[in-house]
């Protein structure tokens, strides 16, 4: 088991982190559940290629998995979960954002939650459309059917329960962002707050 002494965790652990075994659950109100044969997803907005998936769909193009460490803005960190599900990459060659297209926003079935992140945070090879945590199919409380694990930014920007994917021109502010929290997020750069931004 890895401890905050063992070198490696140190420098595995952003500033102010500190590690857990367990997997916290978060969001702003209770956990949301979504019908699985009922579910689809909207994709919208600056993009060649308007979508409507059903989880079916999405399943048919899992391309990815990948292993890595999350960190949440309350700070603590996991090492090591493992996603399965469809990279942005992926989603990105069939919905050909256009160029006008810089930003992506969530929106969520918890009472229409949203939080956005620039477009090539979501190019690199670890941010994905999850469905899977450690091989099982995401449950509600982590955000299933479908979520976003992207862990190169704090944890509030990973949407759990995405119903919409929105490609915008222009930044918006998210949930927690207009709430205070930094919409940059970067857990290496330590931006916690929006004062920060
Ligand atoms: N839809 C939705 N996604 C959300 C949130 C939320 O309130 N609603 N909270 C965020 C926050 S603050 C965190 S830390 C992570 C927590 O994910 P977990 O419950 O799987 O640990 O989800 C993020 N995604
Ligand atoms: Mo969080």
């Amino acid at each position: 088991m890895k401890n905050k002494n063992d070198p490696d965790t140190k420098l595995r652990l952003p500033p102010g982190q500190h590690l857990t075994e367990r997997f916290p659950v978060l969001q702003k109100g209770t956990v949301a559940h979504i019908d699985k044969g009922s579910y689809s997803l909207e994709i919208d907005g600056e993009v060649e290629q308007p979508m409507i998936l059903a989880l079916q769909e999405l399943e048919t193009l899992k391309d990815i998995e990948i292993v890595e460490d999350i960190h949440c803005v309350t700070s603590w960190s996991k090492f090591d979960t493992k996603w399965g599900g469809l990279s942005f990459k992926k989603l990105f060659s069939m919905v050909k954002p256009k160029s006008s297209a810089l930003f992506v926003e969530f929106l969520c079935a918890d009472d229409r939650f949203t939080t956005t992140v620039p477009i090539d945070r979501l190019k690199r090879e670890n941010a994905i459309l999850a469905l899977t945590y450690e091989g099982e199919p995401i449950n509600d409380k982590h955000g299933g059917p479908v979520r976003a694990v992207i862990p190169d930014l704090y944890f509030y920007k990973s949407a759990k329960w995405i119903i919409g994917i929105t490609f915008l021109k222009e930044d918006r502010l998210g949930y927690w962002e207009r709430g205070g929290y930094s919409n940059k997020a970067d857990p290496w750069k330590q931006q916690r707050y929006s004062y920060q931004d």
